[in-house]
């Protein structure tokens, strides 16, 4: 009889991708869900075959390097995979995968929800009432911004930029967005192309980044690009923390050249420059973009359907190394 494959799952699972696991493979859960260092991931992995991580465990070349030669897969549950050197991986044979498509709709949605979040001002009127301080009312009482009708700029127009572009087409926003190609005029649906920021930034009086968090798009976010903007502009980030300049962004926000920003990725998660929760005008999540109990689950039958392929001798679907 086969051995089923001994699988290292980095953090706890929803209950039916753990049943799916336990079902298929030998898994070691992680039962208490604590991050591990590099070593105990390394005797984890020992005569493992392959680990289901997450974006908090950071796969660097050492890293990669320190696992036991068992180890074949890294099937992620995540569609970002910039933790992982995916040229170190190549380098040692290991196939890593991803799970796109499947967080589209949730992280759409949230972003949808950082954009009106920010625009009315939610983070202060909730904070206003929990703190009992709400004692007023008045005609220009906490006026916000509207976003019928404005434009909204849109940088990545991957899969979640597309689902963003078509949740804000709900509330009449006009689409403009850069990529680094355009798309075709069916999945374009109307929205502007830019081939290049220079000439979207002035644009979007709402901005929405959906960019993956690369060498080239370390900061790309920064002073320089922020004063492209038009003034008042409203910006959200739901993408990576690393894509911001976030010393710029703070400045922005203190003078008023960016009115307000929604925020769900930082640069140091779980770690938040506390200017951040300082500001009136940002609206703050944590890292929450993909966090439905529908869209972990999909993400984690994903990320076995693609262990799945790799055991059964098959080229998974979502390979990217
Ligand atoms: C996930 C994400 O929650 O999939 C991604 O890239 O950023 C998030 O939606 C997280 O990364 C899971 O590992």
């Amino acid at each position: 009889m086969n051995r089923k494959p001994v699988v290292v799952v980095t953090r706890k699972l929803p209950p039916a991708v753990e049943q799916r696991l336990a079902r298929d493979y030998a898994p070691r859960f992680n039962t208490e869900d604590r991050l591990y260092t590099t070593e105990e991931l390394r005797q984890h992995c020992e005569g493992a075959q392959a680990i289901v991580a997450t974006h908090t465990e950071k796969f660097s070349a050492d890293v990669l390097a320190r696992l036991p030669d068992s180890v074949r897969v890294i099937a992620n549950f995540s569609v970002g995979v910039d933790h992982c050197d995916l040229a170190a991986a190549r380098e040692r044979g290991i196939v890593v995968t991803n799970t796109p498509d499947v967080l589209a709709d949730a992280t759409a949605e949230l972003t949808m929800l950082l954009i009106l979040g920010a625009a009315r001002r939610a983070s202060e009127g909730e904070r206003l009432i929990r703190g009992g301080r709400w004692d007023s009312w008045s005609p220009t009482f906490m006026l916000g911004t509207q976003v019928t009708g404005k434009r909204l700029g849109i940088v990545g127009m991957g899969r979640i930029g597309q689902v963003t572009a078509k949740r804000a087409r709900a509330f009449d926003m006009q689409i403009h967005y850069h990529n680094r190609r355009r798309l075709d005029p069916e999945l374009e649906a109307g929205a502007v192309y830019h081939d290049s920021l220079d000439s979207l930034l002035p644009q979007s009086e709402f901005l929405a980044l959906h960019c993956p968090n690369t060498p080239d798009t370390r900061d790309l976010f920064n002073a320089d690009r922020i004063a492209q903007l038009p003034d008042g502009a409203i910006v959200v980030n739901s993408a990576r923390g690393n894509i911001v300049d976030e010393d710029a962004i703070i400045a922005a926000l203190r003078s008023g050249k960016i009115r307000a920003a929604g925020l769900d990725v930082y640069k140091k998660e779980p770690r938040i420059r506390p200017e951040f929760a300082e500001l009136a005008n940002t609206f703050l999540l944590p890292h929450l973009g993909s966090a439905t109990h529908e869209t972990r689950d999909a993400m984690g039958f994903r990320a076995l359907d693609n262990l799945d392929a790799v055991f059964a001798g098959r080229e998974p679907g979502d390979r990217v190394a």
